[in-house]
């Protein structure tokens, strides 16, 4: 009895190794490295399955005390930093800062934090509405819609 028990966990054992080897093997193969992701940042096309990556790398780089939420001033530094407001004459009645202000209270809702799950919604919601031709593919004009929706600026 206690070998056949014995035998049993050890082939149990066996088959999870397998299981996790042919696991780390699919997630090493499917997960780009966090350069390709900042590539796709700037990429001429971006797909709406690239969205969640790109949602991912931004929370990631946005959340700086590591609390796995991101807060107001984070989100407003991590949107500056992305797109450096334009010198020269500030003629807007809004700043860069205001838009991202606005846009974070409009993502977080009553709590005033946006963990990572949130800001991947809001990224799908603006890939939506930047996808004017709607083919899942936002390309030329449409690039620039999504990235004025993610600075909470009106698209023109
Ligand atoms: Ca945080
Ligand atoms: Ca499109």
């Amino acid at each position: 009895m206690l070998l056949r028990i014995l035998a049993l966990s050890v082939a149990g054992s066996a088959i999870g190794a397998t299981a996790q080897d042919e696991m780390g093997a699919l997630l090493t193969a499917s997960e780009p490295a966090p350069a390709a992701v900042e590539e796709q940042a700037t990429a001429d096309e971006i797909a709406m399955a690239d969205v969640a990556l790109l949602a991912e790398a931004v929370f990631v780089a946005a959340d700086l005390n590591g609390d796995d939420k991101v807060d107001e001033q984070e989100f407003v530094a991590q949107g500056e930093a992305a797109a450096p407001a334009p010198t020269g004459e500030e003629t807007a009645t809004l700043s860069a800062a205001d838009y991202l202000v606005a846009k974070f209270k409009a993502i977080s809702g009553e709590d005033h934090e946006v963990p990572a799950d949130e800001l991947t919604l809001a990224y799908g919601a603006d890939f939506q509405t930047a996808d004017v031709d709607q083919n899942d593919v936002l390309e030329g004009e449409e690039l620039a819609v999504f990235a004025a929706l993610r600075r909470g600026e009106p698209a023109l």
